[in-house]
């Protein structure tokens, strides 16, 4: 136990599942985000079960902004005390083009990569500001710093995510307070499985013939920026396999 205490959105799987088993692993308590509370409980037990450390679950959905204050203003005082906040939960659906998206599929993009990450820094920023400690690390996208075909809205939401980064960096220089927006590049997680809504075959096929990064890799150089001391703030990290060079130019062994 280190006395600090991580908040991890979309903590039930993927870089979030990886980032509480890092945090964890070196004695962090963990406040653990997702919408389903079914797959935060099996992790709560691994975790509390392998590392002297205390897990509180706040199962919700980061997209309504109501929700977030009423369950974040809810929790017991010294879970409030967060001094790392993880902004892990996004998603990105299909990869048609711009003008044929669908809305349904845009709209949660927008609500959950951009209005997730600006609901929960809104009702969390302000308690470590009055603490003068704090990390925000936000999980941004290499899809941020350009856009590809088909990823019209994921791109977007993607590029947002690093303006907020950079504006709260701005907004934070009289404090203690450090902002670090972390992009990779491909990670084989759920990501691909959800984009292509739920077909394994076409998610495989992103990372074939290519050694893709894993969760854990992200999970390391999260813990890296949030371990670093507190005069140095890692501002941005790009991340991707050693055969990817851009968000579309890639080497495969069968290429
Ligand atoms: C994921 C990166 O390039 O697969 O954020 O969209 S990419």
């Amino acid at each position: 136990m280190n006395n600090k205490k991580v908040l991890i959105t979309g903590a039930s799987s993927g870089i979030g599942e990886s980032c509480a088993r890092k945090f964890a692993a070196n004695g962090y308590d963990l406040l653990l985000n997702a919408r389903s509370v079914e797959k935060l409980e099996i992790l709560k037990a691994e975790l509390e079960a392998n590392f002297p450390v205390r897990v509180y679950l706040i199962p919700f959905d980061v997209q309504d902004y109501n929700i977030v204050c009423d369950k974040l203003s809810g929790l017991p005082a010294e879970w409030k005390d967060i001094d790392v906040l993880i902004n892990n939960a996004g998603l990105v659906y299909g990869l048609d083009k711009e003008y044929e998206a669908k809305e349904a599929e845009w709209r949660i993009m927008i609500d959950t990569n951009i209005c997730g990450v600006l609901n929960m820094t809104q009702t969390v920023v302000p308690w470590m500001i009055k603490r003068k400690t704090g990390h925000i690390i936000n999980i941004g996208s290499i899809a941020g710093d350009a856009a590809y075909a088909g990823g019209g809205v994921y791109c977007a939401t993607k590029a947002a995510v690093k303006s907020l980064s950079d504006a709260l960096r701005i907004d934070l220089v009289n404090t203690p307070l450090r902002v670090t927006n972390i992009k990779p590049g491909m990670v084989e997680t759920n990501f691909s499985i959800v984009r292509f809504h739920g077909d394994k075959n076409a998610a495989d096929k992103v990372y074939e013939g290519i050694e893709p990064l894993s969760g854990d890799d992200i999970a390391e150089t999260v813990y890296f920026a949030a371990s670093a001391p507190a005069h140095v703030q890692i501002a941005e990290v790009l991340l991707m396999p050693t055969r990817q060079a851009s968000a579309t130019v890639v080497s495969r062994q069968n290429d």
